[in-house]
C-alpha cells in the first residue's frame, strides 16, 4: 500500500529540500472532461477506475504565487482574502503542503487567483492544484518533467493531473499500484473552432464534493457496474470524432457520457442529484434547438451548471438563445 508521501518521495529524490527563489509563480487552467472521470481505484493516490478525456480551458484557471512564510503556520489568500485556517479550501492546501516538508519546517505563503467559482463543478480544484504544483516546481527549481507534475498534481485532486497540458488531455489511468502510470498526455489533433460555452446556473459552493459523491456512487449505486465499460466504448468514439471532425459524433458523446454519469449518481443510496430545475429547463431548451437545426451539445460535472459544445461557426446563434454564457474556445487563446 502506498502513501501520498512515498510517491512524494521517489519523485522528488535528489531534488532540492529547501527554495532557491524567492518566489514561485504559475497559472493553471481549469478542465473540463468529455469523458468523465467518476471513481477511483485508491482513494488514497487519486487512481481512478476508468482513464478519462477532457479539453483544457485556456485562460479560465488559477494563478498561484508562492513564497516562504515566517510565521507558525502557512498563510493562505484567495482572491486578496485571507482564508481561515480552518476552511476546507485551506486545510486541503496544507495537508498537500504537508506531503513537501518532511524534514523541515518550512511554512508558506499561499496567495491565489481564480476567475472561476470555488467548488461549483467548474473544476477549481484541478486549476488550483495544478498551480499549487507548478509553483512549487519553480519555488525549489526542481525541474520537474510535466509526467511528474501531472502525478504530484493527481495527488492533490484527481483531474488536476489534465491540467497539466493544454487542448485535448488523455488521463490514462495506469495498472501500477504506486500510480506512476497515471498521468495526463497531449492528445492530437486540435479543434480550433471548438468554443465551450460556460452556463453558470449556480455559482454556489456544492453540498456534497464530488470525492464524496465518488465514493457513494461506486458503493451503492447498481448502475455503476456498468459505467468502466460505458466510458471505455465513449473514449473510442470521442478521439474517432476528433479525428474525423465529426461534431456530431463529439457532442453526443460528450452529453451522453455526462448524463450516463448523473443517472449513475441518481441510483444511489442516498440519491444523488446536482442538477437544479434551471439545468433541467437549459438541457429541454438545449435538445429544443438541435432538433430546430442548431448543433448545439452540453456536458455537466459535480454542479447544477452547463456547458455548451458547439463549433465556432454558431456563435452568434448560440449567444442569442444564451447571453449570459461565457464563451472559450480552447484551441485559439
Ligand atoms: C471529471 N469530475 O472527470 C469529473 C466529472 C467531476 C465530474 O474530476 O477526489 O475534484 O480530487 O480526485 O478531481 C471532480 O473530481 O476529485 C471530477 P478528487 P476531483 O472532471
Amino acid at each position: 500500500m502506498f502513501t501520498k508521501k512515498h510517491i512524494v518521495k521517489h519523485i522528488l529524490c535528489n531534488k532540492p529540500a529547501y527554495p532557491h527563489k524567492e518566489e514561485g509563480h504559475a497559472f493553471a487552467p481549469s478542465n473540463i472532461a468529455l469523458v468523465k472521470y467518476w471513481g477511483k481505484r485508491d482513494d488514497e493516490l487519486n487512481l481512478p477506475l476508468t482513464s478519462s478525456f477532457s479539453v483544457t480551458l485556456a485562460h479560465k484557471g488559477s494563478e498561484t504565487f508562492l513564497s516562504l512564510h515566517s510565521g507558525e503556520t502557512d498563510d493562505i489568500v484567495l482572491n486578496d482574502k485571507k482564508v481561515d485556517l480552518t476552511h476546507p479550501f485551506a486545510t486541503k492546501i496544507i495537508q498537500y503542503l504537508d506531503l513537501f516538508r518532511e524534514k523541515n519546517s518550512l511554512r508558506f505563503h499561499v496567495n491565489t487567483r481564480s476567475n472561476i467559482p470555488i467548488g461549483a463543478g467548474l473544476a477549481s480544484s484541478a486549476c488550483g492544484f495544478a498551480a499549487l504544483v507548478l509553483a512549487l516546481n519553480q519555488l525549489f527549481s526542481w525541474e520537474l518533467t510535466n509526467q511528474e507534475l501531472s502525478i504530484l498534481a493527481r495527488l492533490g485532486s484527481g483531474s488536476a493531473c489534465r491540467s497539466i497540458f493544454p487542448g485535448f488531455v488523455y488521463w490514462e489511468k495506469g495498472l501500477r499500484e504506486d500510480g506512476m502510470d497515471s498521468f495526463g498526455n497531449v492528445c492530437e489533433p486540435t479543434w480550433p473552432n471548438l468554443c465551450i460555452g460556460l452556463c453558470i446556473i449556480s455559482a454556489l459552493e456544492k453540498p456534497l464534493s464530488s470525492r464524496e459523491a465518488m465514493v457513494i456512487t461506486k458503493n451503492t449505486s447498481f448502475l455503476y457496474r456498468v459505467w468502466p465499460d460505458k466510458v471505455t466504448k465513449d473514449l473510442v468514439k470521442i478521439k474517432s470524432a476528433i479525428d474525423e471532425k465529426d461534431f456530431t459524433l463529439f457532442g453526443e458523446t460528450a452529453e451522453n457520457n455526462a448524463l450516463t454519469m448523473h443517472a449513475t449518481m441518481m441510483a444511489s443510496h442516498p440519491p444523488i442529484i446536482y442538477s437544479q430545475p434551471k439545468t433541467l429547463e437549459m438541457m429541454h431548451l438545449i435538445w429544443k434547438l438541435r432538433h430546430q437545426g442548431l448543433p448545439l451539445y452540453f456536458t455537466q460535472d459535480a454542479g447544477p451548471n452547463l456547458k455548451l459544445l458547439f463549433l465556432k461557426e454558431h456563435l452568434h446563434d448560440v449567444l442569442t438563445f444564451f447571453p449570459e454564457i461565457e464563451v472559450i474556445q480552447p484551441f485559439l487563446e
